[in-house]
């Protein structure tokens, strides 16, 4: 068969597929069955936690070891050296408005290396060192275009240099190729115990590897203020971004949008994406024994709603979009709904109230923050200019 031809049905038969997902997917609320919440204030050997010391040193460990064991695999933090070279620099760039850096971080452990390259704009009349937001970006690279010839909305730089904070990018495939047979050519080949664990780290845990590496890099860069950083994520990249925030108290503030099924939405709630599915479509993003509760969610001794939590008392803004059911907008909800009880500990004023606010409206006084953007499976102009709000708010940054 002619190779056009070939990939012309290639490419039919993966839309009819995913078609097909979609339409066996439950999108009826009266078809949810009902479900029982683990609960994030209990330990495993039935102690009930009561205040932020007991959540910090008894079941905060606990629960990050559960996400670990069963859903997102190990993080392994140790590695031989790092080394960071700026290996581009415009001081004029954006008509002067920014100063672009590109550095590459090289992180070394047993004689093997991986390569990140971080883009970084730094608005260029700061007076002092400015937070940032940092972006896990699974689209094409296009999107982060360090000569700005390209723009996005899906990393809208200029519309951020303006409001004062730096804005860098690093991207996935640096850390982990998104594909089932090449994820193990990045960050694994550091740790290939991590291949033949039944706990080991994929490709999300590999992502957020990489937004940890960042901050060591923040901790060296004097135009950053290391204190407030954003990480941020779409979709996949939102999964990641919960998962960097949960292991990373560096990272003072995380945005997971559209983040669906293991990212931000309740695993329970059987409506739009499913475990079975999502390691069925994505077999490399999860640890092996994530595959355990394929059609069988309340086996898991977790819920999203305790990856959030495990944030506290750091702000998590969370979105959703009305055309992307399938990433179940009311199951996010739900789950930082339900991280609330975690952030009370510590005595936050929380302003989500009891029902998802009206379309387009963005809580954001509250470092448990929503929204649901009218529109489809994207993050866009709209999501970013609240972005800036919910850190201008919670950075103390008044401009
Ligand atoms: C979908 C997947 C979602 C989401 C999305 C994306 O196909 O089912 O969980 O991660 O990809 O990353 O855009």
């Amino acid at each position: 068969m002619k190779s056009w031809l070939f990939a012309y049905f290639l490419l039919v038969s993966i839309i009819s597929a995913r078609a097909q997902d979609h339409e066996e997917s439950n999108y009826d609320e009266t078809k949810v069955p009902k479900y029982t919440l683990p609960k994030p204030l209990k330990t495993q050997a039935g102690k009930k936690i009561s205040n932020a010391g007991e959540w910090e040193d008894l079941r905060k460990p606990e629960i990050l070891r559960l996400f670990e064991d069963n859903v997102y695999g190990q993080l392994p933090n140790d590695y031989d050296s790092i080394k960071f070279t700026t290996v581009r620099e415009d001081r004029k760039s954006m008509d002067g408005k920014a100063h672009l850096k590109e550095v590459l971080i090289q992180v070394f452990r047993i004689n093997k290396s991986v390569n990140i390259n971080l883009i970084l704009f730094t608005p260029t009349n700061a007076i002092k060192p400015v937070p940032a937001f940092l972006l896990i970006n699974n689209r094409p690279k296009e999107n982060t275009d360090p000569s700005r010839l390209q723009k996005s909305e899906f990393w809208p730089a200029e519309e951020v240099i303006n409001g004062g904070y730096a804005i860098a990018a690093i991207h996935v495939s640096d850390m982990a190729p998104d594909d089932p047979k090449l994820f193990m050519n990045g960050v694994l080949q550091l740790y290939p115990e991590q291949l033949a664990a039944d706990n080991g780290m994929r490709t999300i845990g590999a992502w957020a590897w990489g937004a940890s590496r960042v901050m060591d890099y923040f901790q060296k860069e004097i135009l950053v203020d290391e204190t407030k950083v954003a990480i941020v994520g779409h979709s996949r990249g939102g999964k990641a971004s919960l998962w960097a925030a949960a292991q990373d108290e560096r990272l003072a503030l995380c945005i997971s949008n559209c983040s669906g099924s293991t990212g931000a939405k309740l695993a329970r709630r059987q409506f739009g994406e499913r475990i079975m599915r999502i390691n069925t479509s994505f077999p490399h993003w999860f640890t092996p024994n994530y595959k355990k509760f394929n059609d069988n969610e309340d086996l898991l001794p977790v819920d999203q709603h305790m990856l959030i939590a495990l944030a506290a008392p750091r702000p998590v803004y969370a979105t959703s979009a009305t055309e992307d059911l399938w990433a179940d907008p009311r199951g996010t909800f739900l789950a930082l709904k339900n991280a609330e009880k975690v952030y009370k500990l510590y005595g936050s004023k929380l302003g989500l109230g009891n029902t998802p606010p009206a379309l387009n409206t963005a809580v954001i006084e509250s470092p448990l923050a929503y929204h649901n953007r009218i529109g489809d499976h994207n993050m866009t102009l709209f999501d970013w200019k609240n972005f800036i709000r919910f850190a201008d708010y919670h950075f103390g940054e008044k401009r």
